[in-house]
């Protein structure tokens, strides 16, 4: 029988890239969907037609509960969050309900219907269960590269929540058995990012430019430094930890790290355009605490899982820009700058 996979956050990134990856490896996949009327639900449709869809929502315990209920999963990766990292700060209680408690909340959905108790031997539960962990944890970072053992010292409320679920999914798999995992993962990116994040800014930006449609690009800070890899290359690895013998967290990245105006540089130059001639700084769009240099070191990936990346800085940031220079030169909509 298909193994059986319930993904949150299946509108997003990185879900619609992991339904792809499982359904070509003969899952059977669910995504869980939120709201009454989610216009990106029927993306996710046209996209993925075989993805089957149960309704829940983060905040809400008894909805993921039935979800578990009707899927019966043997994997849930628990991707949705609020994942834009100024939102925050505008909205500091909503990311610590949805990005943190929202772990709690899917954890205890798959013991409650598990029928784990932490008088269970520990290896109980046959669920098993990926947390999207996120190197903004890291924050203001204590060694570079970063590795599974570097302290957290997280700078947003994001960080913060992100930093809760990391913790909480530990302590599940050591107070419960459970098969818990957590990857870090860095910056990933592609052509169905949201236009709200740094890469996606950018390559729309040029891609406006270049067909004449803008001719400014405003950005905040340009010297902060991120290890940028590609989405499709990273939700591979997602599939890997809960296919490892043992329950282990994983810092997943490139090893290579760039600032945001080499990022700029490289999206203009890929357009035959100078960016000088272009952005200009916006003291708006810098943050109250900013996140200076991002570095994995994803060495324990690549010797006990054999994930290695494949697609470079340079393809990706050329991948996007064509992807967005077509996109707009083809008429399409601000909805479909959206990452869709
Ligand atoms: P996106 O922002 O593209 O997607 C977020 C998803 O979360 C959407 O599907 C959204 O669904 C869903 N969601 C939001 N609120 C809720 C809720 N209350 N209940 C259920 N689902 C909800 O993120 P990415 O795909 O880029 O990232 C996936 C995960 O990985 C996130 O947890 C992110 O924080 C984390 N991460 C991402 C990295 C990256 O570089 N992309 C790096 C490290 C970690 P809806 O359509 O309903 O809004
Ligand atoms: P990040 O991604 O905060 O690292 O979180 P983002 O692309 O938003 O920012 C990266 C860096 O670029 C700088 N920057 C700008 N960023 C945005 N969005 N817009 C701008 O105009 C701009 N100008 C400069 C930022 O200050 C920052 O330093 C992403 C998210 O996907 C998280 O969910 C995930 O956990 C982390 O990556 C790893």
């Amino acid at each position: 029988m298909a193994r059986r996979a319930l993904i949150t956050g299946i509108t997003g990134q990185d879900g619609s890239y992991l339904a792809e990856h499982l359904l070509a490896q003969g899952y059977e996949v669910w995504g869980l969907v939120r709201g009454q009327a989610n216009p990106r639900v029927s993306r996710v449709r046209a996209l993925l037609e075989d993805v089957r869809l149960a309704r829940g929502d983060l905040l809400d315990q008894g909805s993921l509960i039935s979800a578990v209920e009707k899927v019966q999963p043997d994997e849930v990766y628990n991707l949705g969050a609020i994942s834009f990292v100024p939102m925050s700060w505008e909205q500091a209680e909503l990311t610590a309900e949805v990005t943190g408690m929202g772990v709690l909340r899917m954890l205890e959905a798959i013991r409650v219907y598990s029928g784990i108790s932490a008088s269970r031997t520990p290896g109980s539960g046959q669920i098993r269960f990926y947390q999207a962990s996120s190197s903004e944890m890291f924050g203001q970072v204590r060694e570079t590269p970063q590795t599974e053992r570097t302290p957290f010292h997280p700078r947003s409320p994001y960080g913060v929540a992100k930093a809760y679920g990391h913790f909480l999914t530990q302590n599940y798999r050591e107070s419960y058995g459970m098969f818990a995992v957590s990857g870090i993962l860095f910056n990933h990116e592609s052509p169905r990012r949201g236009a709200e994040f740094v890469t996606r800014k950018v390559s729309l930006g040029v891609a406006r430019i270049k067909l004449g449609l803008a001719g400014e690009l405003r950005l905040g800070n340009l010297d902060a430094r991120r290890d940028w890899g590609y989405a499709g290359d990273y939700v591979r690895a997602m599939h890997l930890m809960l296919q490892a013998a043992a329950p282990e967290d994983y810092v997943i990245g490139t090893g290579r790290t760039h600032s945001v105006r080499e990022l700029v540089e490289a999206a203009f130059t890929a357009a035959g355009l100078n960016w000088r001639d272009h952005v200009t700084y916006d003291q708006a769009l810098t943050r109250p605490a900013e996140v200076d240099l991002l570095c994995a070191e994803p060495k324990k990936a690549k010797d006990q899982l054999g994930w290695e990346p494949e697609v470079s800085f340079e393809r990706l940031v050329t991948m996007m820009v064509e992807s967005d220079i077509q996109l707009l030169s083809q008429g399409g909509s601000a909805d479909e700058e959206y990452g869709w």
